[in-house]
């Protein structure tokens, strides 16, 4: 038997690799940073022997509540990823499976690969509608992608959607891979209107080193990105500073901030309710959208989500407080879920890639909602 995690957004630390029933591993912390959360490796073995994997740190994961009522990943082919049997024991998680072949993947969620998001943000250029330009670097020297849909005119609307400032949060990534689709597809009419209506810069990943180091929330330098907004910095947040740059010089209308949330098993939305600026107008335009969402796809829900924050008490320096309060605009934080929406269970894929981009394409309808009364 052997255990690797040398690849793109690998992340395990091998204690013990006596027998298949005999493995104890251990999740590295994010670079530079406290946080830990995600893993993602590759056992060798032989196909058809029980095995039982134990992550024996989950004590000192970022998120605790996140492993109640949580099942792995797992890939033969790295295409299709399936839920396997697990559970907590002893402050240990339990991933229990028998492989059909010798070689299988498990990770927290379905990875999505720096190789995939080149390939999102190059194929994307492919449309008469999309540019895609470069908006400077990320602490290691990855290119931040941005994607600009729709003739730029002062009188549109000016629409942002960011991801993945949080890397581990990968459903974050997907669900743009499935935005990026239905926007760009010349058969739509919804996205014909929309991109008539409006122009939409898209930042499909906030967090590429991130990404690739295997880090749940840091960046490289070991920065949590969605608390950098109000002073973010060349040397330690260069992709936040970056991408509020570009807002400041384009202009905000709507910004959907796009996240994974690691406890609640629903997909939500958090507004910025405590921010100075939070007045009737925006409480009306985010009950319309989240109105609108809900009749659009049963996967969204408003019965769950964060505490709301008391008036003047929203921290600042998340995206979407920082962007709400600064731009006047209406400004939402999407979390999906990395268990599964408990409304709507899949007990063989749970929350997935493809629920991701469904979700996505579902979004079009509560933006084409509120667009009319942004400004
Ligand atoms: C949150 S996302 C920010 C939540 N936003 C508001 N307005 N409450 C975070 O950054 O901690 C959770 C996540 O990372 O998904
Ligand atoms: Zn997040």
């Amino acid at each position: 038997m052997q255990i690797s995690s040398n690849f793109d957004s690998g992340n395990i630390l091998v204690q013990r690799l006596d027998s298949p029933e005999t493995i104890e591993l251990a999740i590295r912390r994010d670079t530079n940073c406290e946080f830990m959360q995600w893993f993602h490796f590759r056992l060798q073995t032989t196909a058809g022997l029980a095995h039982r994997l134990a992550i024996t740190n989950i004590k000192d994961t970022s998120y605790m509540e996140g492993w109640t009522g949580y099942y792995a990943v797992a890939s033969y082919d790295r295409e299709e990823w399936f839920r396997v049997p697990t559970r907590v024991e002893n402050d240990q998680l339990i991933i229990e499976h028998t492989p059909d072949y010798d070689a299988v993947f498990y990770a927290y969620f379905a990875p999505y690969s720096y190789e995939r998001h080149l390939d999102l943000v190059h194929s994307a250029q492919f449309s008469p509608y999309c540019e895609l330009s470069v908006l400077g670097q990320s602490v290691q020297g990855r290119d931040m992608h941005l994607l600009t849909v729709g003739e730029q005119d002062d009188g549109k609307r000016k629409i942002w959607v960011i991801a993945r400032q949080h890397p581990g949060e990968t459903m974050a990534e997907w669900f743009m891979e499935g935005f990026i689709e239905r926007l760009l597809d010349e058969d739509d009419a919804l996205s014909r209107k929309l991109r008539d209506e409006a122009v939409f810069y898209l930042v499909p990943n906030m967090n590429p080193d991130g990404a690739v180091n295997g880090n749940l929330r840091g960046n490289y330098a070991g920065r949590n990105l969605n608390r950098e907004w109000l002073e973010p910095s060349m040397e330690a947040s260069p992709e936040v500073f970056l991408v509020r740059q570009a807002m400041h010089a384009t202009g905000v209308d709507l910004l959907l901030d796009i996240h994974g949330d690691e406890a609640l098993p629903y997909n939500f939305i958090a507004a910025c309710e405590g921010i100075p600026a939070y007045d009737e107008r925006m409480a009306g335009l985010e009950q319309l959208f989240k109105s609108a969402y809900v009749a659009a796809t049963p996967d969204f829900q408003t019965e769950h989500g964060y505490a709301i924050d008391k008036p003047g008490e929203a921290n600042l320096s998340m995206a979407s407080n920082y962007v709400g309060q600064h731009f006047g605009c209406l400004a939402l934080t999407l979390e999906m879920p990395f268990k599964d929406n408990a409304s709507l269970p899949d007990y063989e894929f749970g929350w997935s890639p493809a629920r991701s981009m469904k979700l996505a394409q579902a979004i079009f309808h509560p933006i084409a909602t509120v667009l009319p009364q942004l400004r």
